[in-house]
């Protein structure tokens, strides 16, 4: 029997870069999951007898979250849902459930790498048919829709069995309980060398990767263990949990410090790697050698064509905005466009669904390609390990080859989390400000030689997208970016992106903060960044 339940409006339920993200205890609030679901649902057309993927990063809160949307689902009218067992589906599993199955589209239960349990965050995201995040005229549409809404309509039925693999109903709506690995590890098997991966691992090859009690673990038992023939115990955090142990799920050097350290060691793996809570993000790491994340885009872009997915090659390249110019040298060499988006992996969905790009990328850790329409953390560690098996070199002899030929693009973010809003706005409003003026002045001894505000304009369906960051370009191939998070859930996060390409390799060895020390400081003073927020240092370094 179908409810329909009075409701009133609650404020801020605004998707950001990623989907609607807050603390627990904000999606606990009656009613505050089943206004956003039927505001998404309210924002569709056509689903009526179509096929809904469910899942979820499994955090705290996840199981109650999905009996809420399969029952609403039940309601609004969908013929079937598809959902990972245990209500898993990491977030590039759900892109590849969809589009394999030609679903309507999925509703994605994850606040990516923020922290989890019953203190953590909390997210609802909902992807569109082609799998990939719904484009900002859906999303701004869900956001209207919950400013209004007055009721929403629930199916009275008890809770649904998550963990048994197979068919039941809720009403006329099939529920499938799918194993959550499957279809996407059979993706992986058609775009990699599985026997030369193979061969790498039988030759001794080791590896660590870290699923930081996340998602990804099963995926990547499942897939390096079982059948790449990685030693059993190269997976670790591989359980996920609702907490995720009590850990930041983000892959980087701060949070994945214990991993970090361990590459850097004497009895180091030959290649580290971790994910993020729901898989979509990836940490590169070799013996000695961390790869930021822009490069590890770059050399993704120039060694695809050796692997069996990409033999033909790529046909262009994207990345976001504060993304490194390092891709695009690729890019050039090859002969391909690259396309400069902004900051949300729902900017590619167009230029993939187009064909105009083929690899993307974005320096918060994210890689993919047009295997699926999400970033997807364990594509880039198989993508490395096929590179790694096709070439017969480490992961630092592969970087300082790339370097040497295409030049290195120092890189460095620097984020100040957790600040006053109104500080940070007034910060980023008095830089527009400035934008005319700022050409030609002359900080600690560098010189400006333009600045904007990023816009996008969208090739594919003409959509334009402004206010994206301040950019602040030098006359020595340096660039400053300023921007605001859209993915925070306390105060404001501002985020400042700093970067240099240094084309000569005798200067490619020195230590990144070391090697942009003039730029850092001149990004911290043109804005005045202590005076306007208190704080002397970044809270975090990536
Ligand atoms: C999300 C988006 C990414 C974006 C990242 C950081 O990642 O999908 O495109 O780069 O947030 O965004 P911001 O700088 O606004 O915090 P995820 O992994 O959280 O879904």
């Amino acid at each position: 029997m179908i409810r329909v339940v009075a409701t009133t409006p609650f404020d801020g339920q605004k998707p950001g870069t990623s989907g609607l993200r807050k603390k627990v205890a904000v999606f606990q609030q009656p009613h505050y999951v089943e206004n956003f679901v039927q505001s998404i649902f309210d924002s569709l057309e056509g689903f009526e007898g179509e096929t809904l993927v469910i899942g979820g990063d499994g955090r705290f809160y996840n199981r109650e979250a999905i009996q809420i949307v399969l029952k609403m689902a039940a309601a609004a009218g969908f013929g079937r849902v598809m959902i990972g067992k245990g209500g898993i589906l990491s977030t590039p599993a759900a892109s590849c459930v969809i589009r394999k199955h030609e679903a309507f589209g999925g509703i994605i239960l994850s606040a990516s790498h923020n922290p989890g349990g019953v203190h953590g965050d909390f997210g609802i995201k909902y992807n569109v048919g082609n799998g990939g995040p719904a484009p900002e005229h859906v999303t701004d549409a869900i956001f209207e829709r919950t400013t209004s809404i007055r009721e929403y309509r629930i199916f009275d039925a008890p809770d649904i069995d998550l963990d048994t693999l197979g068919i039941t109903r809720v009403g006329d709506m099939v529920v499938d309980v799918v194993d959550p690995v499957d279809d996407y590890a059979e993706l992986m098997g058609t775009l990699f060398d599985f026997d030369a991966i193979r061969d790498l691992f039988a030759s001794g090859f080791t590896m660590r990767f870290d699923a930081m009690s996340a998602v990804t673990g099963p995926y990547a038992h499942a897939i390096l263990e079982d059948t790449l023939g990685a030693a059993h115990g190269t997976v670790v955090n591989g359980e996920p949990l609702p907490d995720f142990g009590g850990h930041h799920p983000d892959p980087n050097l701060v949070h994945a410090k214990e991993l970090a350290d361990l590459l850097m060691s004497d009895h180091a793996p030959d290649l580290g790697a971790a994910s993020d809570g729901d898989g979509d993000r990836n940490m590169i790491i070799g013996r000695g050698r961390f790869v930021t994340p822009s490069d590890s885009l770059a050399i993704i872009a120039a060694n695809a064509h050796l692997t069996p997915g990409y033999k033909a090659g790529i046909k262009g390249i994207a990345r976001s905005m504060p993304t490194s110019g390092s891709a695009d040298r690729v890019a050039a060499k090859l002969g391909v466009a690259c396309y400069e988006t902004p900051t949300g992996w729902k900017f590619f969905g167009n230029l993939l669904d187009a064909g105009l790009a083929t690899v993307c990328g974005e320096e918060s850790f994210g890689t993919g390609s047009n295997h699926v329409r999400e970033k997807d953390g364990l594509w880039a560690v198989l993508m490395w390990l096929n590179i790694i098996a096709v070439r017969r070199q480490g992961v630092d002899e592969i970087v300082r080859a790339h370097w040497a030929e295409y030049g290195r693009n120092y890189y460095t973010r620097h984020d100040y989390e957790e600040v006053d809003s109104a500080a940070v706005d007034g910060l980023m409003e008095t830089l527009r400000g400035q934008l005319e003026s700022l050409p030609g002045t002359v900080v600690k001894g560098l010189t400006i030689a333009r600045a904007d505000d990023f816009a996008y304009h969208d090739p594919v369906d003409g959509s334009v997208t402004t206010k994206q960051g301040v950019r602040v370009f030098f006359t020595d191939q340096s660039r400053i970016v300023y921007r605001l998070s859209g993915t925070g859930t306390a105060g404001a996060t501002l985020r400042v992106y700093i970067e240099r390409f240094e084309p000569d390799p005798a200067r490619h060895d020195q230590e990144t903060q070391a090697a942009l020390a003039d730029l850092i400081s001149v990004a911290r003073v043109l804005p005045d960044i202590e005076g306007r927020t208190g704080r002397t240092e970044p809270s975090v370094i990536t």
